[in-house]
């Protein structure tokens, strides 16, 4: 009697088992949302690491806490900004003058600029999400995507982990 009392249990438990990690396992595989660009913007954007993979990477030479040159590989926030539809460029006037851009980061850390500053119309310099740092991936707790601002004395504005780029207007 008890024999295949026990025998449906098993049976039970092994299905139970295998369920779950065929869930566990489709979980695991799905891409995973990255990076949002939002609000002042035409087409917002919900990014994965294979798209920020395949945009064009741009290199700039940075001096980083440790007060050492480093190259730093990424891509242009300008670049994100004008996929995502900004007013960039020609667009970049009147009172799209007064829109500024918040970064956060998975901690909580927020950081601002003024749309000009990114604008390569107005800035000399190149402002960057970083993803590789002398070739390397960014470290965990840095990466994987961390803003650089070349030539800043403070790099208060280099934040790490960044989860989400908002455009808004300041009126
Ligand atoms: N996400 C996040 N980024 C951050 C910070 C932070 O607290 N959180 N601190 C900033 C400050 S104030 C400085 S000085 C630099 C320090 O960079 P380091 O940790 O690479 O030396 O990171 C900046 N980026
Ligand atoms: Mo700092």
């Amino acid at each position: 009697m008890n024999q295949p009392t026990s025998r449906a249990s098993v049976t039970i438990w092994a299905s139970v088992w295998i369920i779950i990690t065929l869930f566990l396992r489709i979980e695991s595989g799905q891409a995973q949302t990255v990076l949002t660009i939002s609000g002042e913007v035409t087409k917002p954007l919900t990014l994965q690491a294979a798209d920020l993979k395949a945009m064009p990477h741009t290199d700039v030479t940075g001096k980083d806490r440790d007060g050492k040159e480093h190259h730093y590989s990424g891509i242009p926030l300008s670049d994100l900004l004008k996929q995502a539809g900004a007013t960039l460029g020609g667009e970049l006037r009147g009172e799209n003058l007064s829109k500024f851009v918040v970064i956060k980061a998975v901690d909580g850390y927020e950081v601002l600029f003024a749309l000009p500053e990114l604008d390569p119309d107005f800035a000399t310099r190149i402002i960057l999400l970083a993803d590789s740092v002398d070739g390397a991936p960014l470290a965990q707790g840095i990466g994987p995507y961390r803003v650089v601002v070349p030539g800043e004395k403070k790099p208060a504005r280099w934040i790490r982990e960044v989860k989400s780029i908002e455009v808004r207007f300041a009126k």
